[in-house]
């Protein structure tokens, strides 16, 4: 069947439980949206590697272990001299979260054309690429068009989360690189902001949508937090509600999303059960802390059908 291969910055990432300036205690996640996405398709039964370069460092060895545990394949992981990448996710009110990156010249930004051949030279199911990884370094930027522009010629099917990040690049950067790495991906997912960003002429995201899909996306995918996700295809539009649920960290909540989706995906399931499956990994991901800790494995994906504040015996 192949494997689902992801590659991108994986960083720790440190929550704090108040305000950073005052000294708040602090825990230690794995982090990364690419690597998020892999633990999700991998506790689902997907076959999953995840590839980057990570610090030789106590951080990378815990960022292995982490993916070790989760059965995500990490064999093509490289090592550098330069540290482990780390975010801090700071609670600065109960409501109001700040990110502060600390990966300016990381080694996850390192990653090369030469270090993707490595990592897509096996039997490929489908290959996941974000819109971060173009902004980490040139030699990134070069390696995510490489591995996208690889997909092209050996028909491989990919998808692309645009996931704009608007410390790492400005927008306009953003809208000069990121419509090249979508062309001709099965699957683009992002916020409806970061969907017009992507397409040149579409000023709304049903515009946005059109033009993609005219351009030979296969299918464009808005999430909509809260409200669920709707998704443009050749055969129309679909739209799918949220699972009701209490969301207490909504950080890897479109990595979740994205793994559901396209793990549906994968199963073969039409655009109602990608939906579904999407917007339920969505609602397991906020209701627990961490990027990815809360997601379900296959048997546990009936959970929330069973209603809110239930004890099962
Ligand atoms: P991102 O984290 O990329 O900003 P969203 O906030 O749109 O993405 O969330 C992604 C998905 O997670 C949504 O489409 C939805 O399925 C789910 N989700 C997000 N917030 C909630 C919530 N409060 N309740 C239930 N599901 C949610
Ligand atoms: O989607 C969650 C990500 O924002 C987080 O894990 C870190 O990849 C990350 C990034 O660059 O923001």
């Amino acid at each position: 069947a192949g494997t689902v291969v992801t590659f991108g910055e994986a960083l720790v990432s440190v929550r704090s439980a108040g305000p950073l300036a005052i000294g708040s205690p602090l825990t230690m996640h794995a982090a990364g949206a690419e690597l998020n996405v892999a633990v999700g398709l991998a506790r689902l039964g997907h076959a999953a590697s995840w590839g980057g370069v990570l610090g030789d460092d106590e951080l990378g060895e815990f960022l292995l272990r982490s993916l070790a545990a989760e059965r995500v394949d990490a064999s093509r992981v490289r090592r550098d001299v330069l540290p482990t990448g780390v975010m801090f996710l700071e609670a600065r009110t109960p409501d109001v979260s700040r990110v502060f990156y600390h990966r300016k010249g990381s080694a996850g930004a390192q990653l090369t054309p030469h270090d993707v051949d490595r990592l897509l030279d096996r039997d490929l199911a489908w290959l996941h690429l974000t819109g971060i990884t173009p902004a980490l370094s040139e030699r990134a930027r070069a390696a995510v068009l490489h591995a996208a522009e690889t997909c092209r010629r050996r028909s491989v099917p990919f998808s692309v989360d645009v996931n704009f990040r608007s410390k790492l690049w400005s927008a306009p950067e953003a809208a000069e690189v990121l419509p090249r790495l979508i062309e001709g991906a099965e699957v683009v997912i992002g916020s409806p902001e970061e969907l017009v960003l992507v397409a040149p002429e579409g000023k709304t995201v049903e515009a946005a949508a059109a033009e993609l899909l005219s351009r030979g996306v296969g299918e464009v995918v808005a999430k909509l937090g809260a409200a669920g996700a709707r998704a443009y295809t050749a055969q129309g539009v679909f739209t799918a509600p949220a699972f009701p649920v209490r969301a207490v960290d909504t950080v890897g909540a479109g990595d979740a999303f994205t793994a559901g989706y396209l793990s549906a995906r994968l199963d073969g399931e039409d655009a109602d059960g990608r939906l579904r499956r999407g917007n339920l990994l969505g609602a397991f991901a906020v209701g627990q802390l961490g990027d990815w800790e809360g997601l379900p494995r296959r048997d546990e994906l009936g959970l929330l059908d069973l209603g809110q504040g239930e004890t099962h015996r």
